[in-house]
């Protein structure tokens, strides 16, 4: 980034605290994200919105908006820029959004440690504590059908109808996956389950640790929008269970740790007095749900010419897609097991 748009930037949010340099930040999917240094020390991260994802994102800020004015703390601190917006817009197109980076803090793309798979149950309970107060009426939908399966496998039978030949005999394997997996699923659509303000992109890594190991907070709020629980359950479990991250290639490092999510359950536990028995009995089967629909999400991007995340090098969206279809047949055969651990409580 050039220097001169990093000043205009940091004008709009009145840092004028003298810049060292930029770190870019490359673990995720869809923004850009830096690491901003002020005299030698990371004080912000810096982000410009990706706004072919993000259609409208002015509701992403309006349901921050809604949840801070309501006194719910979620931790990330966003800077406030000089027209008393959480963004600045420059050359009337592109979102930057400035915030403050917790000195010492990191995340994990993976683990081994039932600490901090307890850390990461307890963290995501208490967020689901926090918003459960707020009126989800009152929020926008960020990206509609984000996390619907149905939907997803409509827009999966239509790519198809386009994809390039070569590349539809290339995938063969995961499309008949897709084919024969998919209605497990079915009972959680036709299940009617109530509507809860979600993170909705609560995977490990978007957990924030201190020094002393402790999870403190979900960072990455954009996807804040009404889902499922199981949507939340399902996408941290998948990250901590498995020892290896969504971009191994080696399937067979692809597992199920049970120490990993007997922790993780222990830390989550407090939430079981607020969910219903019917998102309860479908907690296991959202630990597949979730890889699956991931999964399918790539495999979509990949046929249709990875539009829509962001790829280092060509197949890597269809790598991912065989990763998480790998971990989801998993999960199903650790169904019963999961319950088991559910029941307990
Ligand atoms: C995307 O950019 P990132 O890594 O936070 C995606 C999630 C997927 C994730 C895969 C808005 O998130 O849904 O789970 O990649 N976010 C969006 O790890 O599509
Ligand atoms: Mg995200």
């Amino acid at each position: 980034m050039d220097t001169h748009l990093l000043s205009k930037i940091l004008s709009n949010f009145n840092i004028n605290e003298d810049a060292t340099h930029l770190e870019k930040i490359s673990t995720g999917y869809i923004n850009d994200t830096y690491k901003l240094y002020i005299s030698e020390k990371p004080k912000y991260i810096l982000q410009k919105i990706n706004t072919v994802v993000f259609k409208n994102v002015e509701n992403i800020f309006h349901n921050i908006d809604l949840i801070q004015n309501n006194k719910v703390d979620i931790g990330v601190k966003l800077i406030t820029s000089k027209s008393k917006k959480l963004y600045t817009i420059i050359n009337n197109k592109d979102y930057w959004r400035l915030m403050r980076y917790e000195p010492g803090s990191y995340t994990f793309n993976n683990s081994n440690k039932p600490t901090i798979a307890f850390e990461c149950g307890k963290v995501l309970s208490e967020f689901h504590k926090n918003l459960n107060t707020l009126n989800i009426n009152n929020f926008k939908d960020i990206i509609p059908n984000f996390h619907n399966l149905p939907y997803r496998l409509k827009e999966f039978k239509s790519i198809l109808k386009f994809a390039n030949k070569e590349e539809i005999i290339n995938c063969t394997n995961q499309i008949n996956f897709v084919k024969k997996i998919s209605s497990r699923f079915d009972s959680i659509y036709n299940n009617k389950l109530d509507l809860r303000l979600c993170h909705n992109d609560s995977k490990l890594n978007n957990i924030l640790f201190n020094k002393k190991n402790k999870a403190i907070y979900l960072i990455d709020l954009d996807t804040i929008m009404p889902g499922l629980i199981l949507y939340d359950f399902g996408d941290t479990v998948r990250t901590i269970v498995n020892p290896v991250s969504e971009e191994e290639t080696d399937l067979n490092k692809i597992k199920f740790n049970k120490k990993m999510f007997v922790s993780f359950i222990d830390g989550f536990q407090k939430l079981f007095t607020n969910i219903d028995l019917n998102e309860k009995k479908l907690l296991p089967l959202s630990v597949a749900l979730m890889p699956f629909m991931h999964g399918l999400r790539a495999l979509n991007d990949h046929l249709s010419g990875n539009k829509y995340f962001k790829v280092t090098y060509v197949n890597q969206n269809l790598i991912r897609a065989k990763n998480l279809f790998k971990f989801s047949e998993i999960a199903l055969e650790n169904e019963m097991y999961m319950k088991k651990i559910i029941d307990k409580y």
